[in-house]
């Protein structure tokens, strides 16, 4: 499903080459093992034709042991504990805001995260003024979404200077989002970087601003995990951001 909702996507995210070859590494296997189980079967016909019905039956057995592309399909992903979606927008000044957020796809095992990671621009190769958010699935990635409403969300800058870090860090927000590595993982609703000319931002979103035992726990493992010792992490209410005239949107934890 995944790829087949990347081939029709937003090119300037998209990028073909890596795709081809992440689907051509991905299905090698596959093609071995399904030519593998045609000359299995030719030698098969033979051995008919020839009355040995003993070798016939251990052959067989050992034909149907091998999965076929279908059964590898299902039964060799491992599934994630959520479905997550990820979102791209690209700024276009002739657009609402919600109008320029573009749904990519869903990520459900490990395998749809790692084809679909590889096969995208990361971070830092991305425009300025755009956006990626990875969010569990069903919760749009907007302050009004009624998961979101009352929650906030844990926003640091990354440098300019620091595309690896920017690239790594994002990278390690995702693999702690989609393997649970919170206590209070049922809290986490997502996560956005924002590619911006001055610094770009990473910020983790959460469910409910007043449960400061869940915030503290997700900031803390958020600096301590990531090594971001040097950076400053402050936590924001949406509703603050909502409320936001011209002034910038007040800190209520700051780490
Ligand atoms: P931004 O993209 O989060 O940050 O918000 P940016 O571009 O660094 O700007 P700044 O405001 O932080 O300095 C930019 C603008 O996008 C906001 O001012 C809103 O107009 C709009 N916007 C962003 N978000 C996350 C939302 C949202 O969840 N809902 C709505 N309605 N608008 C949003």
């Amino acid at each position: 499903m995944a790829s087949a909702q990347l081939q029709n996507f937003e090119p300037s995210v998209f990028e073909p080459n890596k795709f081809l070859q992440s689907r051509l590494e991905s299905q090698s296997p596959l093609s071995s093992s399904s030519s593998a189980s045609s000359s299995s079967s030719a030698n098969n016909d033979k051995e008919l034709q020839q009355g040995d019905q003993d070798q016939n039956q251990e052959l067989e057995a050992s034909v149907s042991d091998e999965p076929n592309e279908q059964t590898y399909r299902i039964e060799y992903k491992h599934p994630l504990e959520h479905v997550w979606t990820l979102w791209y927008l690209e700024n276009d000044r002739t657009k609402h805001w919600k109008d320029m957020l573009n749904e990519i796809t869903q990520i459900d095992s490990i395998e749809t995260f790692w084809s679909l990671y590889y096969t995208i621009k990361t971070p830092s190769e991305l425009k300025i003024g755009s956006d990626y958010y990875m969010f569990k699935q069903g919760i749009q990635p907007m302050w009004e979404d009624e998961a979101n409403i009352k929650g906030g969300r844990w926003l640091f800058t990354v440098g300019k200077s620091s595309k690896d870090a920017l690239d790594r860090i994002w990278l390690d927000i995702l693999l702690m989002m989609v393997g649970e590595s919170f206590e209070y993982a049922s809290e986490i609703c997502g996560a956005v970087v924002n590619i911006r000319a001055k610094s770009n931002k990473i910020s983790v979103w959460t469910a409910n601003g007043t449960n400061e035992l869940a915030v503290l726990e997700i900031g803390f493992k958020l600096k301590t995990l990531l090594h971001l010792q040097s950076h400053n992490l402050q936590y924001q209410l949406h509703s603050d951001a909502m409320s936001k005239i011209n002034s910038g949107v007040r800190s209520v934890y700051s780490l």
